[in-house]
């Protein structure tokens, strides 16, 4: 398998590298610059892996390519202890990966961006799309809080791709200055504590002192 993934770390290709991971699957990657101009993403080459221009793209051995981090989870996932086989449990699962599309990762990812890479940082948005972007980030994280009192992971009693998709971009909440309540904070850990946990990728511009 081959993974494209981007120079600066990637949440979303995080997640695949940790689901990766905890299935000791080898890969080689390809890893592409989104802070060029045009992005490395918008080449004619990579445009027929992903025609939505983005990483991660996972390529299957039978040169098969694969876009969008949450499916690429669901497809490694399958027939694994990381994706359940009872039909309603497997329904919780998309709807947490739905769930970090809609209402966290637009939020929290692109805070996380903005505070460490784009070019100009916050100052090409108004105030109010700012706090918009950080109220709605917030909100994201409270759900979280609130799903997980009483309950160690997302979905059911097994650490599954809700908690890994989820995982990514939560891990470095704090670090741009969200709030993690207490049920979150512990969560956190337990994800950090499974076996072939990995730490996200290095930033070599330095800028992320993740
Ligand atoms: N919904 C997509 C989002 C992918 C995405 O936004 N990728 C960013 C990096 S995290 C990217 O490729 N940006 C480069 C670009 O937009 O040209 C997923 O979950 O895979």
């Amino acid at each position: 398998m081959h993974l494209y993934d981007s120079t600066i770390p990637s949440g979303n290709a995080y997640k695949v590298q940790l689901l990766l991971s905890h299935l000791r699957t080898p890969y080689t990657t390809t890893s592409l610059n989104i802070l060029s101009t045009p992005p490395e993403t918008r080449s004619s080459q990579f445009l027929a892996l992903n025609p939505n221009g983005r990483i991660p793209v996972l390529v299957l051995d039978d040169g098969t390519p694969l876009a969008e981090s949450n499916a690429i989870l669901f497809y490694l996932a399958e027939g694994t202890a990381y994706l359940p086989d009872d039909r309603i449990a497997r329904a919780q699962v998309l709807q947490w990966l739905f769930f970090e599309q809609y209402s966290h990762e637009p939020y929290i990812a692109v805070w996380k961006y903005r505070t460490y890479w784009h070019p100009t940082g916050f100052s090409d948005l108004t105030s109010p799309q700012i706090t918009t972007l950080k109220e709605r980030g917030q909100a994201a994280l409270e759900v979280m809080e609130r799903h997980l009192a009483g309950r160690d992971w997302f979905v059911g009693t097994a650490y599954s791709i809700a908690d890994i998709a989820l995982y990514a971009y939560t891990s470095a909440a704090e670090a741009v200055e969200f709030s993690v309540g207490a049920n979150v904070a512990a969560w956190l850990r337990r994800v950090e504590g499974t076996e072939g946990w990995v730490r996200i990728k290095k930033d070599e511009t330095g800028k992320n002192p993740n």
